[in-house]
C-alpha cells in the first residue's frame, strides 16, 4: 500500500512506532480506528500489536519474506515467479496469464521466512474478473500431512478462497493430510458487493478456536480439528482449474491485486502479564551459559569409562565390600594398552572407578587396608590410580575419578560424621595427588540394604573445587546424568534447567522433559545442567568372560554416538578390563571397527565452503553472516538480531552432492537457543524438505535416506532469541558392511 503524501499506512505505522517507544504502551483502540483497520475486539486491558506485515511499497516482492513459488506445474496451469511482483504503487500483483498453451500464474508464501501461531492474521484484496482461476489467501504447514493429533499438529486454514466472480467465497479447514484420513470442515456465503473493490479478510485464531472475518464482520467461528497449535507460514495464491470455470473463456491477463498481510499478536492485560512472563522466562533461559569448564567439558564429546575392582575376579556387578584383597590378581594389567584403545577409538579423557562400592581402592589409601597395597597386583607396590594418571597424560587424554559414596567395606559407613570424615580424606587424596583431574564422578547408587546415613554433598563438592578447580563434577552442580544407562539422550536434550534449589540432585534426571519452557516452571533457578550419557560396551560395567560374545555391534555403537553426541550429550563408554587387566580383544576390534566406520562417515563435509546466505543478520554485520558455518572455524558464527527466532539459511554446494548425514552446532557460549529446524534440498524447481529437528545445542546429527541436490536450505522454525550457528555439515555415510570390507 503506497500514497504520495502520508499514507494510511504511514500514519499508522507512526502511530505504533510512537506507542511502542511509551512503556508497556501498545495501540490502542482509538489508533486503530485512525488507522482505519478493524481488529477484533480485546478483553479489557488488552490491545494488538503488529507482529509482522507486509505492505507491498517496494520496487520488488520482498524475498526475505516472500518465497515465489514457481516454475512448477498446479492443477491446470503452472506456478511462475514472473507474475508475481508489485506494482510500484503498495500492491503485490498476482497474475494469471497464458502462455503459448499453457496457463499460468502467480503464488508467494512466507514458509521459513515467518512462522507464527495465534494472533490475527489479515489481508486486503482485490478480486480478479476473469473466470477459470481462483485467488486465496490461507494458512499452512508442513506438518499438516501428519496424520493423528487432529489439526493440533498443522491444519490448512484457508482464510479466503474466491473460485466464483459472483459475491460468494467460502473458509475452509483442512487437517491430517490430504490422503484418505484426510477431513475437513468449511463454510460458504455471500457477502453484497464482494466482487468489486477491496475487502479484508482475518482470520483471529486463539489456542482454542478460529474466529474468521470479512470485511471485520464474524463469518465463522469454529475449533474444528482441535485447532493447530503449531508456527504457520501464509499463503496467497492464484490457481487455474475447472473449480472456478472454463479458462479458455477468460481475457486474460487477469489480476488478484492484495494491498497489504497483516499479522499482529495481543499484548498487555492480565493474560499479557502471563505472556511478558513467558517473554522474560524464554529471555532468562537463553542467556544461561556454560562455565568455561562445561563448554570444555562438552567438547570432549566422547570419553572412556573403566570399571575395574574385585568384582572382574568374582563375576560380580556389586562386590559386597567382604572380598579378599588377594583376589585381586591381574597378571598383564596395562594401563597404556587401556589408554591407547580409549585413544585410537576417539576418545579424550579416561574416567576410572579408582573404588567402587565394595570400597577396594585401586590406590593405596592410607586411610583404608581394602585396597592394592594389600593384594598381589605388583606384590603390593601398585597403585592403578597413578598409573593410569601418567599414562593419560603421556598420551594427551584428561583423567577422570570415580569415588563410590556408597562403600560397603568400610565400618563407618552408615555412621554420618565418621563416614564423611573417611570419605573426604579419600577425596583429598585421589584429587591431591595424580595431577590434573577433569572430571570426578559421583554416583548416586545406594543398594536397598544400605545403612542409613547423610552423605555430605557439599562438602564434597567444596573439596573439588578447592583442590581440583578446572574440574566439573558429575552428579553435582556441573553435569547431570542422562536417565538412563542404555546410552539415550533426549530428542531435545536442553542444557539449561530449572534447579530445584539443592545442589546434588539439582533436577529428576530421568524426567522425560528437563528442559522445555513448561518444564522450566517459573525458572526460579535456571542452571547451565548438560547431560552426560553412561553406557557399556557390554551388558554388564565389569568384566564377566560369559559376555564376550555380548560386545555391542558396530551398528549398536553407531546409534548410541548418534543419540547421545548427535543429541547435544557427551558420550561416556565403559570398557571393562578382564582378569589379567586387559581390555578384551574383542572389545578392541569393536571399537577399532567403530572408530574405522565414524572416520568413514565425517571424512569429508559437504558443505565445507559452501556459498551461504541468511534471510537475517544479526545488525547486519559480516562478523554475523551466514559463511560462519562453513568457515570450518567453531569460533565464529551466524547469528541474527535477538528477537528473530526464526530465519533460513540457504547453502550453494556449487555442484550436486550426495549426502544422508547431517550435523549442525549451535554456538552455544552465548546460550542454548534453537529449538526446532528443518532441511530442504532444490529438487530444480522446489525445496522439498528431508530432515527436520527440535533443539541443536553443541551438536545435533541427523540420518536420512539419501539426498542429492546442489542447494541445501535451513529453517530455523524457532528459537528461544536469536538462534547461533557456528557450523554446518553435511556428510555421505557409505553402508557399514562396505566400510569394514575395505
Ligand atoms: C551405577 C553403579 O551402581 C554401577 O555399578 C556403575 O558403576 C554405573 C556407572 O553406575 O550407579
Amino acid at each position: 500500500m503506497r500514497s504520495p503524501s502520508l499514507s494510511r499506512t504511514a500514519l499508522f505505522l507512526s502511530l505504533l512506532t510512537a506507542c511502542f517507544a511509551l512503556p508497556r504502551c501498545a495501540v490502542s483502540q482509538t489508533d486503530q480506528a485512525a488507522a482505519n483497520e478493524f481488529l477484533p475486539p480485546l478483553p479489557e486491558g488488552k490491545s494488538w500489536q503488529l507482529a509482522w506485515s507486509d505492505e507491498f511499497d517496494g520496487k520488488v516482492v520482498d524475498q526475505a519474506k516472500w518465497e515465489l513459488l514457481g516454475d512448477m506445474k498446479r492443477r491446470d496451469g503452472y506456478w511462475v515467479k514472473e507474475d508475481a511482483y508489485t506494482d510500484g504503487e503498495g500492491h503485490l500483483l498476482l497474475r494469471t496469464k497464458k502462455d503459448g498453451d499453457r496457463y499460468t500464474c502467480g503464488s508467494v508464501r512466507t514458509r521459513g521466512k515467518f512462522e507464527h501461531r495465534y494472533g490475527y492474521w489479515v489481508c486486503r484484496c482485490k478480486f480478479p474478473k476473469q473466470q477459470g482461476h481462483w485467488p486465496a489467501f490461507w494458512l499452512h504447514a508442513d506438518s499438516v500431512g501428519k496424520v493423528g493429533d487432529g489439526g493440533r499438529d498443522g491444519t490448512e486454514i484457508d482464510i479466503m478462497e474466491k473460485p466464483w466472480l459472483d459475491d460468494r467465497t467460502t473458509q475452509n479447514l483442512h487437517w491430517d493430510g490430504y490422503g484418505k484420513e484426510h477431513q475437513s470442515e468449511g463454510t460458504k456465503f455471500t457477502v453484497p458487493g464482494l466482487s468489486e473493490g477491496w475487502h479484508t479478510f482475518g482470520l483471529l485464531w486463539t489456542p482454542e478456536e478460529y474466529v474468521f472475518y470479512v470485511d471485520g464482520k464474524e463469518t465463522w467461528r469454529t475449533s474444528a480439528g482441535g485447532v493447530s497449535q503449531v508456527p504457520q507460514y501464509a499463503k496467497l495464491t492464484e490457481e487455474i482449474g475447472a473449480w472456478a470455470g472454463d479458462i479458455k473463456q477468460a481475457a486474460l491477463p487477469d489480476y488478484f491485486v492484495v494491498d497489504y498481510v497483516r499479522v499482529y499478536d495481543p499484548v498487555g492485560g492480565a493474560k499479557s502479564a502471563q505472556d511478558d512472563q513467558g517473554r522474560e522466562l524464554i529471555r532468562r533461559a537463553a542467556d544461561v551459559c556454560p562455565s568455561p569448564q562445561q563448554l570444555a567439558w562438552q567438547q570432549l564429546e566422547f570419553i572412556g569409562f573403566i570399571h575395574y575392582t574385585v568384582n572382574a575376579f568374582t563375576d560380580k556387578e556389586w562386590g559386597d565390600g567382604t572380598e579378599s584383597e588377594a583376589i585381586f590378581n591381574p597378571t598383564a594389567l596395562d594401563v597404556r594398552q587401556w589408554v591407547k584403545t580409549c585413544k585410537d577409538a576417539g576418545m579424550r579423557m579416561v574416567i576410572l572407578t579408582a573404588k567402587h562400592h565394595d570400597g577396594f581402592c585401586l590406590w593405596p589409601s592410607k586411610y583404608t587396608e581394602h585396597s592394592v597395597k594389600n593384594s598381589p597386583y605388583k606384590n603390593g607396590k601398585g597403585d592403578i590410580v597413578g598409573e593410569l594418571a601418567q599414562a593419560c597424560r603421556e598420551a594427551g587424554l584428561k583423567l577422570g575419578l570415580y569415588l563410590s559414596p556408597w562403600d560397603r567395606h568400610e565400618p563407618t559407613y552408615g555412621n554420618t560424621e565418621g563416614y564423611n570424615r573417611f570419605y573426604k580424606s579419600q577425596l583429598r587424596e585421589i584429587l591431591s595427588n595424580y595431577g590434573e583431574v577433569t572430571e570426578v564422578w559421583f554416583d548416586g547408587a545406594k543398594g536397598e540394604n544400605a545403612k542409613d546415613m547423610e552423605y555430605d554433598w557439599n562438602g564434597y563438592y567444596a573439596i573439588v573445587r578447592e583442590l581440583q578447580p578446572n574440574a566439573v563434577i558429575f552428579n553435582g552442580p556441573d553435569i547431570r546424568w542422562v536417565g538412563n544407562e542404555r546410552g539415550y539422550a533426549r530428542e531435545s536434550e536442553w542444557s539449561v534447567v530449572n534447579s530445584n534449589g539443592s545442589l546434588f540432585g539439582i533436577v529428576n534426571c530421568t524426567a522425560k522433559d528437563l528442559g522445555s519452557l513448561d518444564a522450566l516452571g517459573k525458572g526460579e533457578r535456571l542452571v547451565w545442567y548438560p547431560a552426560e550419557t553412561d553406557v557399556s560396551i557390554r551388558p554388564g560395567w565389569f568384566y564377566h568372560a560369559r559376555e564376550d560374545g555380548r560386545v555391542k555391534s558396530v551398528e549398536q555403537l553407531l546409534d548410541i554416538y548418534f543419540s547421545s553426541v548427535g543429541y547435544n550429550s557427551v558420550l561416556l563408554l565403559n570398557l571393562p578390563p578382564d582378569r589379567r587387566g586387559l581390555i578384551h580383544e574383542n572389545d578392541v576390534q569393536r571399537l577399532r571397527e567403530f572408530r574405522k566406520v565414524l572416520d568413514a562417515i565425517f571424512d569429508e563435509n559437504q558443505a565445507a565452503g559452501a556459498k551461504a546466505t541468511a534471510s537475517s543478520i544479526r545488525a547486519s554485520d559480516p562478523a554475523f553472516a551466514a559463511d560462519k558455518i562453513t568457515d570450518g572455524d567453531r569460533d565464529t558464527y551466524w547469528t541474527t538480531d535477538d528477537w528473530t527466532t526464526a530465519a533460513t539459511v540457504e547453502l550453494d554446494l556449487g555442484k550436486p552432492c550426495t549426502f544422508n548425514v547431517a550435523e549442525l552446532a549451535e554456538y552455544i557460549k552465548t546460550g542454548h537457543h534453537i529449538s526446532g529446524f528443518a532441511l530442504d534440498a532444490w529438487d530444480g524447481a522446489d525445496w522439498k524438505e528431508f530432515a527436520h529437528g527440535t533443539t541443536v545445542g553443541y551438536k545435533r546429527l541427523l540420518r536420512f535416506a539419501d539426498v542429492t541436490t546442489s542447494k541445501v536450505r535451513l529453517r530455523i522454525l524457532d528459537s528461544r532469541v536469536c538462534p547461533t550457528l557456528s557450523s554446518f555439515g553435511l556428510y555421505d555415510a557409505p553402508p557399514i558392511g562396505k566400510i569394514l570390507d575395505r
